[in-house]
């Protein structure tokens, strides 16, 4: 390509036709190699791969979490053990319900259940034992605490309190809850979602991890 700057304007553009329509070629290729992968791994997936590259910043303190449909503003978040947390959870949706569940290992077996989930949707919840602080609800459908130990702040008939299931507040549209805890001696990624319409919001991309670095 170095020649091209010595050749008279008619020769390049007689070589450079055939160039250009390769290069269209090649670009074609690579965007539809692109589509490919986001149809096999899911567009979420992939902006987890890229963030995963790229790293993102350790959060600690006041950080919103906004439901949307269907995903979650952040998607991907890094924590430390031993930081303070205060997420304040938003439902930004004006139709939708929308939870936040932690955990592991979700029961794929029951991306085709219909009705009511009995079972949990974790086979590991990451609020098992942790101390969390719940305060300012507003417009809260239902809160299950499952084994985590809880400080209800402000009168208890607000968080709907329910059992079974993960540690899960939902929110009705437009609603917010403010979670606090400190971040549990638990390393690694964990993943987290909304389950609510048997599964569907999880699959339809309302899902996203966090990254929790050792102390
Ligand atoms: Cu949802």
């Amino acid at each position: 390509m170095d020649n091209d700057s010595k050749e008279t304007p008619e020769e390049v553009s007689a070589s450079a036709s055939p160039e250009w329509s390769r290069r269209q070629f090649l670009g074609g290729t690579v965007a539809l190699g692109v589509v490919g992968a986001v149809a096999l791994l899911g567009r979420s997936t992939v902006v987890d791969a890229a963030r995963g590259i790229f790293g993102s910043p350790v959060r600690s303190g006041r950080v919103p979490l906004y439901a949307y449909d269907y995903y979650y503003v952040p998607n991907y978040m890094t924590w430390r053990v031993g930081d303070r947390m205060d997420i304040i959870f938003q439902n930004q949706s004006h139709t939708h319900w929308h939870e936040w569940t932690m955990g592991r290992h979700v029961n794929e077996q029951y991306f085709q259940a219909f009705g009511e989930l009995s079972a949990d949707a974790w086979r590991v919840d990451f609020w098992d034992g942790v101390p969390v602080t719940l305060s300012d609800p507003y417009k809260i459908d239902n809160f299950v605490p499952h084994d985590a130990l809880v400080t209800y702040e402000g009168p208890r008939s607000l968080y709907n309190i329910q059992s079974g299931g993960d540690f899960s507040p939902t929110l009705k549209p437009g609603g917010s809850l403010h979670i606090a805890f400190t971040v549990p001696n638990k390393p690694g990624i964990w993943d987290f979602g909304c389950f609510v319409q048997e599964y569907v919001h999880y699959r339809t991309g309302m899902r996203g991890k966090v990254h929790i670095l050792p102390a």
